[in-house]
């Protein structure tokens, strides 16, 4: 490819790569009419009774190998070596976690401009959290792609508040991983310490979208929690160690899509 996709905070310092609006000229699926993320406007979201609570299997299981960290020159990106599950909450089937990485804002001054891809009511949050899971009869997402509902993201909301002891062993591998195709080692935790503990997820939304990047594969199951997860502003500005490329590139800041039309979609609220 002459020019790579690129988010539009990096056109500074590359004016020819394709920003999310040019997307489509390489992948015309990001062009689709089911594409993510997106604004929810909760006045209009739907109550549906049988989206129960969704079941983790291995949430609670700290990983058995060193994890992969990757920066992969648009985001952090988490290899999983095990498996970790989910169910129910209207999935219908079982989905393996395979990955999980981030998208977070920039820091100007004294302000933190939130980077988050989904916003509720327009308002957007400092990061947000995506684990990838995929059919758990797929090799991978490649393989999973050829099918509808073949992916489903869990996506988590990261809020500005205390620090977050769970994220210090992820944070300080961020300066062995300062430049594009970068990788280290990191002790392996347990998924569930991530993310809120299970009796306080509360409520999510469900919609059928799309991958937020290229190829923008529409077959993505989201689930977007309203319970966020907290950090600190010292721990989220820390992921700005990274840089979109190398030593003399830009450090990964507004590495997320804004928002997409939802067109004739319907977005659904948990009953609890
Ligand atoms: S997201 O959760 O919708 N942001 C992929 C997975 C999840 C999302 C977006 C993309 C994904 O796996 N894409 C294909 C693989 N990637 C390589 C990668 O490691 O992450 C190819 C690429 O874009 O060029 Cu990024
Ligand atoms: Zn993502």
């Amino acid at each position: 490819v002459v020019s790579h996709w690129c988010y539009q905070s990096q056109k500074d310092e590359d004016p020819h790569c394709q920003d999310p609006r040019k997307w489509y000229q390489t992948y015309a699926t990001c062009k689709g009419k089911k594409q993510s993320p997106i604004n929810i406007v909760t006045k209009n979201v739907v109550l549906d009774k049988s989206l129960n609570p969704l079941s983790f299997e291995g949430y609670d299981v700290k990983g058995s190998s060193a994890w992969d960290i990757e920066n992969n020159g648009h985001t952090v990106k988490v290899t999983l070596d095990t498996s970790p599950k989910i169910g129910g909450g209207g999935l219908g089937r079982k989905y393996k976690a395979i990955e999980f990485h981030l998208h977070w804002g920039v820091r100007v001054e004294q302000q933190y401009l939130p980077g988050s891809e989904h916003s509720i009511d327009g308002e957007k949050q400092a990061m947000e959290l995506h684990i990838v899971h995929i059919r758990e009869d797929a090799s991978g997402i490649e393989e999973a792609k050829k099918y509808a509902n073949g992916v489903a993201v869990l996506a988590f909301f990261i809020k500005i508040e205390e620090e977050n002891r769970n994220y210090a062993t992820l944070i300080s591998e961020l300066e062995n991983i300062k430049y594009k195709g970068q990788t280290a080692q990191m002790e392996p935790l347990p998924l569930s310490s991530l993310i809120p503990p299970k009796e306080d997820l509360g409520r999510y939304y469900r919609y059928k979208g799309s991958l937020t990047t290229p190829d923008c594969y529409e077959g993505v199951i989201w689930t977007i929690f309203e319970k966020p997860i907290e950090l600190s502003l010292s721990q989220i500005t820390q992921f700005s160690t990274v840089h979109f490329d190398g030593k003399n590139s830009t450090p990964m800041a507004e590495n997320f899509r804004p928002a997409q039309f939802l067109n004739e979609r319907e977005v659904y609220w948990s009953s609890a």
